[in-house]
């Protein structure tokens, strides 16, 4: 008998309680009321009484160890349920696919910042307009080839709403509800109806800001975009104004900046000019601000408007202006950073 015990604790010793049932298979093989255990107390009467204390000691070994090992199984069960037995830990995890702004977006937001120094805050305007706020306000005589339907978008069965050719009618409405000062930037989409090319688009991206105060010159004009130019393009950036017009500003004019790419010498981007054509700009017609509320004798101020896209275009060297309204993800992943 004392043999055989030996032999049981040997067996539980070498057995290896690998999956949840091999455990209770060990357990109701030692442990069950007609289990081994239970067998081996009930010889214990028929022991020799100089080996019982050998015998009841083995007995404890054994029953120990069967506890211990259906313990150690419960407890490798418990792991496995709460990882995959072949997970390292310590290995980096997989790569998580993160979006990133449009170019569009991040040009816009930067030109909102450098002017937002400035103090200038930001309206959102509307993409559908009515004639009086896209035109009529803003010193478009009657006739103005922009209301001609060849480059404005009607909607077909009300010729007074437009889809927006420019976001100046959020400055309309700006001027309309605030007295001055005011300073404040209008981006948005808008819509002209044009041909479809490398170089334009029927629908793009507009930066418009306005600045409205008393005794607001051309000279203030001239430093606030300067200081513009150097933050967006560079501080050895140099800008030059050219005479232009426009129906909402007299004087008006075109603000080229020094050519960031070849740095003036003279290049394919500049087309050997040394300079590049960003915004329009000039000081507020009277007859808009009266239009809008405000006393042209009292008040004065400027204004401009840049295109994104072209000025994206610069910045990233993109020769194709559709490729920002494609949503290819070979051409968006190129601004992730
Ligand atoms: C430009 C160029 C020059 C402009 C004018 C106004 C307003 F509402 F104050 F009259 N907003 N934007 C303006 C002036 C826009 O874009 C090339």
């Amino acid at each position: 008998m004392i043999e055989k015990l030996a032999d049981f604790i040997e067996e539980v010793k070498n057995f290896k309680a690998e999956t949840a049932a091999k455990a209770e298979e060990l357990r109701l093989k030692f442990l069950a009321k007609k289990g081994i255990l239970n067998e081996i107390f009930a010889e214990f009467k028929n022991v020799p009484p100089e080996q019982k204390k050998d015998f009841g000691q083995k007995i404890n070994t054994l029953k120990q160890l069967v506890e211990q090992k259906i313990q150690e199984a419960k407890e490798r069960s418990e792991e496995d349920s709460s990882k995959p037995a072949d997970l390292d830990t310590s290995l980096p995890g997989p790569n998580i696919a993160l979006g990133s702004h449009h170019p569009i977006t991040m040009v816009k937001n930067e030109i909102i910042e450098i002017f937002g120094r400035l103090g200038f805050t930001v309206a959102e305007g509307q993409e559908i307009e009515d004639d009086y706020h896209n035109f009529t306000a803003l010193n478009f005589p009657p006739e103005h080839p922009a209301r001609d339907m060849q480059d404005t978008f009607f909607i077909e069965t009300d010729p007074d709403i437009l889809l927006r050719t420019h976001t100046s009618g959020g400055q309309v409405r700006v001027m309309e509800k605030q007295q001055p000062p005011i300073r404040v930037l209008v981006p948005g989409r808008v819509f002209r109806n044009e041909a479809v090319s490398a170089r334009s688009h029927c629908i793009f991206h507009q930066v418009e800001g306005l600045y409205i105060d008393k005794n607001v010159s051309f000279a203030d004009l001239k430093q606030t975009l300067m200081y513009f130019a150097k933050e967006f393009y560079g501080e050895k950036t140099e800008i030059r104004l050219r005479p232009s017009y426009f129906p909402f500003t007299e004087p008006s004019a075109e603000m080229d900046v020094s050519c960031s790419i070849c740095g003036g010498k003279g290049c394919a981007i500049c087309k050997g000019t040394g300079w590049l054509e960003i915004l329009g700009c000039g000081m507020v017609h009277p007859n808009v601000l009266r239009n809008c509320g405000i006393d042209p004798e009292v008040y004065s101020g400027f204004a401009f408007g840049m295109g994104i896209e072209r000025t994206a275009m610069l910045r990233y060297g993109v020769t194709d202006i559709r490729m920002f309204f494609e949503n290819d993800m070979k051409f968006l992943s190129r601004f992730k950073h």
